[in-house]
């Protein structure tokens, strides 16, 4: 982004007021300056939100990545939600995914999964095939590089049209039936487009009205009402204050004749250490095939 920064910091801080509101936080102090999003920097850093309980809140974009051993043990084929097999979620997005297929099916507007979950190497052969296709400055941009991927979560899904060809076939997918039943729709179902048109500054990855990652119903609700964009909305979530609580006034006591004195100190001899690692990722289960996904 090229704006000065004044101009930067008040929309920083409009924005965090946004998500504030839409999300229900009261936010007694925000500081603009921890919530810079405005660069898509191409890097490697690894995402704060990277266990497997923190699918809704993972932030990932062309900085931030998962690690290689991310691999959700949870996967299910697509064919329990009456879609197409060959491709897999995590089995708490099903439900949502079948609810979401047959009502789609009953606007007439059927749609077939192009792709969903992907390992971080099969995201790999993915990135290098685009590079090979488009080369590398264009790959940037509409391909996520190995770990930078939402498919790598387990929860996100290219969809097509039943019965038509890999949507970036199409000059604008988002404008096909299916696309434009989607974008009015997924989330009420609990799934949102992470890459709207327009706003590629913001989501660092061009425009795909196919690719539809899973938050649940209530936080797609809130990220549908806020009009920010999901990458947007999950690192305010992430980098806003939690609210500190308002300290209730203690009443000074009454001074006791006789004083009290314990010539015993109060010691703590177990230290505050938590020795267990988060959920850690395992190893990579099998792969699915390399594919031309987007
Ligand atoms: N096409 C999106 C950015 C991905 O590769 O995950
Ligand atoms: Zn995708």
């Amino acid at each position: 982004m090229t704006s000065r920064p004044g101009v930067r910091t008040a929309r920083l801080l409009v924005l965090v007021l946004a998500v504030a509101v839409a999300t229900g936080m009261a936010v007694t102090v925000v500081s603009a300056s921890a919530s810079d999003l405005s660069s898509c920097r191409v890097a490697d850093v690894t995402t704060a939100q990277r266990t497997y309980s923190a699918w809704p809140r993972t932030v990932l974009d062309t900085t931030y990545r998962l690690t290689s051993g991310y691999a959700p043990t949870d996967l299910r084929s697509t064919a329990n939600a009456g879609l197409n097999s060959g491709h897999q979620v995590r089995a708490f997005v099903m439900a949502d995914l079948r609810a979401m297929a047959r009502a789609a099916r009953a606007a007439g507007a059927r749609l077939a999964v192009e792709s969903a979950y992907r390992s971080f190497a099969n995201q790999r052969a993915t990135f290098s095939y685009w590079t090979r296709v488009s080369g590398y400055a264009a790959a940037v941009r509409a391909s996520a590089r190995a770990g930078h991927s939402e498919h790598q979560l387990g929860t996100t899904l290219d969809f097509r049209s039943y019965g038509g060809s890999a949507p970036w076939n199409y000059r604008d997918w988002g404008a096909t039936r299916a696309g434009s039943w989607l974008r009015n729709n997924a989330w009420r179902f609990g799934f949102v487009m992470s890459y709207p048109k327009g706003k590629s500054s913001l989501t660092c990855y061009s425009y795909e009205p196919w690719h539809y990652r899973y938050v649940g119903r209530d936080a797609a609700a809130k990220v549908h009402a806020s009009s920010l964009t999901l990458r947007q909305y999950l690192w305010f979530q992430q980098t806003t204050p939690t609210p500190t609580p308002t300290p209730t006034p203690t009443p000074t006591p009454t001074p006791d004749a006789t004083p009290i004195v314990d010539p015993t100190p109060i010691v703590d001899p177990t230290p505050d250490v938590d020795p267990t690692p988060a959920d850690d990722p395992t190893p990579p289960a099998g792969d699915t095939e390399p594919s031309p996904a987007s």
